[in-house]
């Protein structure tokens, strides 16, 4: 088995101990840090189709996030820095009544990369803890807010809404996360979506830009 896929392997059986080793040995062997991310996204879209077929729960999830964090640990310092443009701070977090983050830290790591300042606010984040991050950080440009649950895209509606409606100017919203889509975006009134973090990047300097 390569160490790429016994990476892969380990994030889906939640072995979060051996996880910093391996993605390290994996690098050591020349893997390119975008496949060994990649290869972890795709265990947990894996523990994603077991946890939907009964056959394991969510303990088992939470032990797989917890493996995946810590590989994301090892390869955040690989993507940091790649730019040395300067377009603002962005706030992130996930909607309330959400816990889910290694997708919303994610796009968090390739935003920064992009060249903002990063405000993590975590997650369960509620509607006006975003507009008070907004109020109270300098030269926010950009809200970024993400939701892993078709239940809490009422939550996302309503961050929208509330900083829609705050008074507070001079930054873009965007959305995303695995229920949410282009149209949804539009339909509660988000300046912009992005399907995954690469992207999320990419529209995010395109929406500070204008
Ligand atoms: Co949860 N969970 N979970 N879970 N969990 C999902 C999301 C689920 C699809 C699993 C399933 O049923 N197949 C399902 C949601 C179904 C739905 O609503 N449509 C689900 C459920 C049901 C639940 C609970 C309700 C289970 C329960 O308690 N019975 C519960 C809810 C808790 C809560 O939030 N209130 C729950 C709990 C958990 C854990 C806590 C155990 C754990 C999260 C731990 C953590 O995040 N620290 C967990 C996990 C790990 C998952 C799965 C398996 C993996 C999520 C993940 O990290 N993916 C997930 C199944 C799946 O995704 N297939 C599942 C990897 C990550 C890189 O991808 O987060 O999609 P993702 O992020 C992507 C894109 O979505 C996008 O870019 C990212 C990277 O490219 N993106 C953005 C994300 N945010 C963005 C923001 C942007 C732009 C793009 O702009 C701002």
């Amino acid at each position: 088995m390569s160490k790429i896929e016994e990476v892969k392997a380990m994030v889906q059986s939640g072995k979060a101990k051996l996880i910093p080793g391996l993605v390290q040995e994996a690098l050591d062997e020349g893997n390119e840090a975008q496949n060994i991310l990649q290869a972890m996204v795709d265990s947990m879209s894996i523990v994603g189709d077991k946890f939907s077929a009964g056959e394991i729960f969510v303990p088992e999830m939470l032990m797989a996030a917890k493996a995946m964090s810590k590989g994301v640990d090892i390869l955040k310092p690989l993507f940091a820095g790649q730019s040395t443009a300067s377009y603002g701070t962005c706030v992130i977090g996930t909607v309330a009544g959400d816990l889910h983050d290694i997708g919303k830290n994610l796009v968090s790591m390739m935003i920064e990369s992009a060249g903002f300042e990063i405000v993590n606010l975590g997650v369960d984040v509620s509607a006006a803890k975003f507009v008070e991050a907004v109020k109270e950080n300098k030269n926010v440009t950009l809200v970024a807010c993400s939701g892993l649950l078709t239940t809490t895209m009422t939550a996302m509606k309503e961050t929208v809404q509330a900083l829609k409606s705050s008074g507070l100017t001079g930054f873009k919203v965007i959305i995303g996360g695995a229920p949410v889509t282009a149209e949804f975006a539009v339909s509660i009134g988000a300046d912009g979506f992005a399907p995954d973090a690469g992207s999320a990047a990419v529209k995010a300097v395109e929406l500070v830009k204008g």
